[in-house]
This record gives structure tokens, sequence and C-alpha cells, in this order.
């Protein structure tokens, strides 16, 4: 129990910090996703431990948000946050709860409004004059910033039109657009060397300035999103639309993307419609609020203690998640970097399951200061690549075990070495490290590389394990017995395998470049040296001031090139590829030449059927080398279909759309009509 309490205590006294600097000094120290968990965590351990629930606690709070920059001002109605949901099943459950408590089985009319994600205030305006504002505060009491208010350009200081009550409170929320806070963000940074970490709280910061003059400079906006009479005034405006249409005509501004639904397909078009824009839009949103439109029917229903019960808020995803940490592994890359990769229990992310994210070197993992079974956060950097952006330390167990940056190799126990200007950490084995063996000779022969159709990862694997191979040299003098001793492996693929190896041997000075591996020597440089150097032996004697020279290669690479050609072992096995095994490539442009002339050149082209007079890998492999990409799908923009006996549907489907259809015979002639070109 003591323990239970201890971390009860624990999850308050940080949520409480992270409250006061949120709302009081208006910076976030943690992420949205990190105080919802901690916040959750702590509702569940106070829903099991009901005696311990205290009437402090920030689960029994609307929110501890005032500062003692202004004095306080009662609300004349509470002013409570939304209920929220993240999923169409929350979203239904609360049509069904208001259905049921007014007692109504027909449709219903909703207004389905952005939630912007600024301020919530509440303005007064007596006989048309703005006379108070305040911020919301703990949702009882806000924050006069009534002389702040008077600064936001877009809030009218008077109302004009028809129908003006006597005592009008208006609500909205307070916001900057995303334009306003880069150039903002820019300005503050460069005087005050600041930054705010988001529009919102840069709204915030300048809502509550101390200095009114402050505020009026910041380029606040306002959205009226709410509003009630005090005496018996505008009968007529019986909906929440009418009303929010009313307060546009007194010159309150009202966001216009309202939308009346009568259904909840409606709803989820309005949803799915916002989440696609969200970005594109000027300001931030983070979901839709759905709220019941008929004045009357809102009475009925009324408010619990935290949110009003005729309204949602339906927010979009996070794109953060928080999920727990398995382990961290160190993988070792083909030039021997190592490389510590997280895994942790899968997490859903802008429509993708993910379990693991790289974590990129040594600095990144003592940044995080990881621990197993550490509760993590997770994104997609860029919407895209998986990253593990923080640890929450507040629920890490006692005993927990920290995760340290090996010393040796984990492959071959080698002692790794730093190299600080790359800040990468190394096992410097080469190919006598078996992690590194394995990635460098898959890569020597890999699309890209020199291209030896079917032998992937697994073959070369089995290969190395059986002592078959330790070089790219050795591939060359493999035999058909050799082949047919690996499992999957028969007679055909390793007559195939075996010739695909042959024809490898015709190259680009390019492509045979980049299979060596060199660190850093990727494809657009080994273009840039292939065409910069006319011949090998220039490149292999080239000092690092004249690769240096090369547009593209900095000083790493040049350091990289150098020290690979330095070393005795590589200039043998490059010159005996060439030598020996005959390696070779015609002069690059001359080659591209002849390419081009081809029928195949750059035709994405489908094969489906059987052929007599060649397997599908040796066709593959006669149509790749005359230029033609092989996809495996007919689309729109497939070039061709070649088809031998018993096709299947890719026939039919190429027939309905009009693409070109190649037989075997029709092929057998312009193969060998491009082939002597
Ligand atoms: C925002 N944030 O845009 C409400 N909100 O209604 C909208 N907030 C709200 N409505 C009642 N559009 C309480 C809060």
């Amino acid at each position: 129990m003591t323990s239970i309490k201890n971390k009860i205590d624990k999850l308050r006294k940080n949520i409480l910090k992270y409250q006061y600097f949120y709302h009081t000094l208006d910076q976030s120290i943690v992420s949205d996703a990190e105080y919802d968990y901690l916040l959750h965590q702590l509702y569940n351990l106070e829903s099991k431990n009901k005696e311990l629930i205290t009437l402090d606690s920030p689960t029994q709070k609307v929110g501890a948000n005032l500062s003692n920059k202004f004095k306080k001002i009662k609300h004349f109605s509470p002013m409570l946050s939304l209920e929220n949901t993240f999923d169409i099943n929350g979203y239904l459950t609360f049509e069904k709860r208001i259905k049921k408590l007014i007692n109504i089985e027909r449709t219903m009319s909703l207004c389905c409004e952005l939630k912007i994600d600024g301020i919530a205030i509440s303005i007064i305006y007596e006989e048309g004059i703005l006379v108070r504002a305040a911020t919301r505060g703990d949702g009882f009491k806000g924050e006069n910033v009534t002389a702040n208010v008077r600064m936001i350009e877009s809030i009218p200081l008077k109302l004009e039109g028809t129908d003006i009550p006597k005592r009008l409170e208006i609500r909205g929320e307070v916001f900057m657009l995303k334009s306003d806070f880069i150039k903002l963000n820019q300005k503050y940074n460069m005087n005050q060397n600041k930054s705010f970490s988001n529009p919102r709280n840069a709204a915030a910061g300048s809502l509550r300035h101390i200095n009114p003059k402050i505020t009026a400079k910041r380029k606040l906006r306002f959205s009226c999103y709410g509003c009630y009479f005090f005496a018996e005034d505008n009968q007529e405006l019986t909906t929440h639309y009418k009303r929010l249409m009313k307060c546009l005509s007194w010159g309150l501004p009202v966001n216009k993307e309202i939308v009346l639904s009568s259904s909840y397909i409606e709803v989820i078009e309005f949803y799915k419609k916002f989440e696609k824009k969200r970005k594109s839009l000027e300001f931030d949103i983070d979901g839709i609020v759905i709220k019941v439109n008929s004045i009357e029917l809102q009475n009925k229903l009324g408010f619990n203690t935290k949110s009003p019960r005729w309204a949602i808020a339906f927010k979009f995803f996070s794109a953060e998640r928080i999920t727990t940490l398995n382990d961290v592994k160190f993988q070792v890359g083909r030039t021997g970097s190592i490389t510590p990769v997280a895994y942790f229990d899968p997490v859903y992310i802008s429509g993708v399951m993910i379990s693991k994210a790289s974590l990129h070197n040594k600095s990144e993992i003592e940044r995080l200061n990881l621990h197993v079974n550490d509760s993590v956060i997770i994104c997609r950097s860029g919407d895209v690549i998986p990253k593990l952006l923080s640890v929450i330390q507040i629920t890490r167990c006692n005993n927990a075990k920290k995760i340290i940056f090996p010393k040796f190799c984990p492959v071959c126990n080698t002692k790794l070495l730093e190299n600080a200007e790359e800040k990468i950490i190394r096992c410097h084995a080469g190919l006598t490290c078996d992690a590194q063996k394995k990635k460098s000779l898959y890569h020597f022969f890999s699309k890209k590389s020199l291209y030896v159709i079917g032998l992937g990862p697994k073959i070369i694997n089995e290969l190395i394990q059986k002592g078959l191979v330790k070089n790219p040299i050795d591939f060359f003098y493999l035999k058909n017995f050799d082949l047919t001793k690996l499992q999957n492996v028969g007679n055909k693929k390793s007559i195939n395998i075996i010739n695909s190896i042959h024809e490898c041997k015709k190259t680009t000075f390019k492509r045979f470049i980049y299979a060596l591996g060199i660190p850093g020597v990727g494809e657009t440089v080994s273009e840039k040296i292939a065409n910069y150097f006319t011949k090998l032996d220039e490149l292999m004697n080239a000092d690092i001031l004249k690769l240096n020279y090369i547009e593209g290669v900095g000083k790493i690479i040049s350091n990289n090139i150098f020290n690979y050609f330095s070393i005795i072992s590589n200039r043998d096995m490059v010159n005996e590829l060439i030598i020996k095994v005959g390696i070779f490539w015609k002069d690059q442009d001359q080659y591209e030449f002849d390419m081009k002339k081809t029928y195949f050149f750059h035709k994405k082209i489908v094969l489906t059927g059987v052929f007599n007079s060649f397997s599908r890998m040796e066709l593959k492999r006669i149509l790749i080398n005359l230029g033609a990409k092989i996809l495996n799908n007919i689309s729109q923009k497939t070039d061709c279909l070649i088809y031998g006996k018993n096709f299947g549907s890719k026939f039919f489907k190429a027939k309905n759309l009009n693409i070109k259809m190649i037989n075997e015979e029709e092929l057998k002639s312009l193969i060998l009509l491009n082939s002597t070109k």
C-alpha cells in the first residue's frame, strides 16, 4: 500500500509541476502525450484505491492554472473543459448517451466546429461595450486579462448591430497563426535567445504578458465559440448555430468551418476532412467539437462536475504513443558502424504498426538515459521514420537495468573504436567480422552493385557458413555442386545463379565503385567519382587532396577512399577481380548510350505464363541487361506484358488496360534484334 501511495504522490507532484509550468509560466516541459499518460496512470491508480483520492489531486480539478500576475475574477458560470474522445466508438457512446438522457430516438441537429488549439477566454459585454475579460483559470476563477484582451485587434471593444443584449458573455479561443508564431520566434530568439515551443504557448505567453503593449504587438487572433445571455433577451436565438451567426453580425470573429449534421456519418466526414487538412490550415487545431444544436436540449442535458453533457471533443490522434521498451540491440552495419536499435511493444502510428526505432549513436543513448522496461514516447519523425522521443523517468522501477553502449563488437568481440569527427563507433574487423562480411558480400552483388539475380542474403549466409565464400572473388569460382548443397537450391536455380554471376562481370565503373562498399560512397558519390576518373588505376592511386577536389566528395569520404585503397588486401582484391576474374566495363557514356538504343530501355515490363526457351529467372536477367524494369503487377504505368503459355489473370488485366502485349516469338526476335546492337 505504501508503495502505491508513493507512486500516487510522485505522479501528483510531477503532474502539478507540469501544470504550473504550462499554465503559469507558459512553458511545456513535457509533451502532451506524456502529460496525458501520467494523468491516466494517476486516474487508474486512484480508481483502484479510492481511499487515497484527495481533493487537491490533479484528477479532481479542472486545471490549476492561476498565476499571481493578474487579479482573479469569478466566472458567472463555470468554464468547464470538454469531454474527450479519440475514436468513433467514443463519439457514438456520447450520441447514444445524450439521446437516452433526453429520451429521443430520432435524429438530432448537431453542430460540428473546429477545435482550435489556443487559450479559452470569457469576455463580458455590457450594453455592447467590452467591460471585462478573463482566462479560464481553474474553471471557477480566472485571471483578469481585460487590459490585454482590449489589445487584440479582432476583438471588438464595442459591438455593432441589432438586438445587442444588456449583458452578454462571449467565450472563445485566443490563438496565434502558425506564420505569426514563426515570425515571433525568429524575433524573440534573436533578442532574448529564447523561443516558444508552439503557437499555443506563444499565444498564452502573449495574452498573459504583464505589459498589454507587448500583447498588442503579438498578433493574437480570436474565435468565438459560444455566447450566453443573462436575461430573457433574444428568445428567438434557439440554437447554438443561430447564436454564433448573431455573434458574427455583431462583429465578433467566428470560424467559418461550421457544419450542421444530423448523423454520425456527417460527423465522421467532417472529422476526416479536417484530419487531412489540419496541416495546411493557418492555425493549429487538435480535433473537432460536436455540440447539441438546440439550446433547450443543451439546458436539459446540463453539466457534470467536469464538463458540459451536450458537447464532446473528438480529438485527432497525437502522432505520439507511449509504450514499453523491451530491449536495445546493437547492430553491426556493413561498414562496421554500431547502431543501437530500440525494441518496444508494438504501437500503431499514422496507419502503421511499429515495434523498433533506430537510436542512431552513443550520444542519443546517453541523452535518453534508457532502462529496460521504461515507458517511452514514440513518434514518426516527419510522419515516416520511427523515433524514440523521450523516456518517462517518473514511472521507472527502482532496480531497472540501464542500457549501456558496448565496448566490444557484439558479433566478433573486437574492441570498438570511436571516430569523433563522424560521431560513429565502429568495429574495424572488416570482412573477418561475420556481420560485416554478410552485409558486404550481399552489397557487392545487390541490385545497384554488380547485381546477381537470385543471390539473396539467405544464400550468401549459407555459403559463408559452409565455408564456400569469404570474399567477393570466391563467388566467381563457385560450381554447380557447391550451390546445390544449399537449402532450396536445385539444379535449375544453381545454373541460373552461376550464369548471372558470370554475366555480372560486364558492369559499369560506377557500379563497381559502389559495390566496394567504401563508407560514405553511395550511388551518387560513385557516379561522381566514375565521371571524374577515366581509369580505375587513377582512383586507386589518388591522394586525399585530389579526391577532395571532386564535387560532392568531402573530407570524410576522401579519407575513407584513401584509407580503403591504402590497405594492401583491398588493392589485391580489386586487382584480382579485374585481372583474374575479368570484371570489366565499357566507357560509361558509351554503355548508357548503347542501353538507350535497346527497345527495352527503361520499359516497365510484367511477365506472365511459362516460356519454352527461357526460365523466368533467365528471361528476367536478359531483359534487365537490356535496360528493362521488371515489375510484378500490372498497372496503368506498365509499358508491356510479355506472356507465355498458361498465362494468368495479368493477361486479362493488361488487355483491359490496353497495354502492349508481346508473345514468346515476338520476344525472341526483339531480344535478338536488340542484343546485336
Ligand atoms: C475550441 N477550442 O475551438 C469549445 N472550442 O465549447 C470550440 N472549444 C468549447 N468549442 C465548450 N470550438 C467548451 C469549449
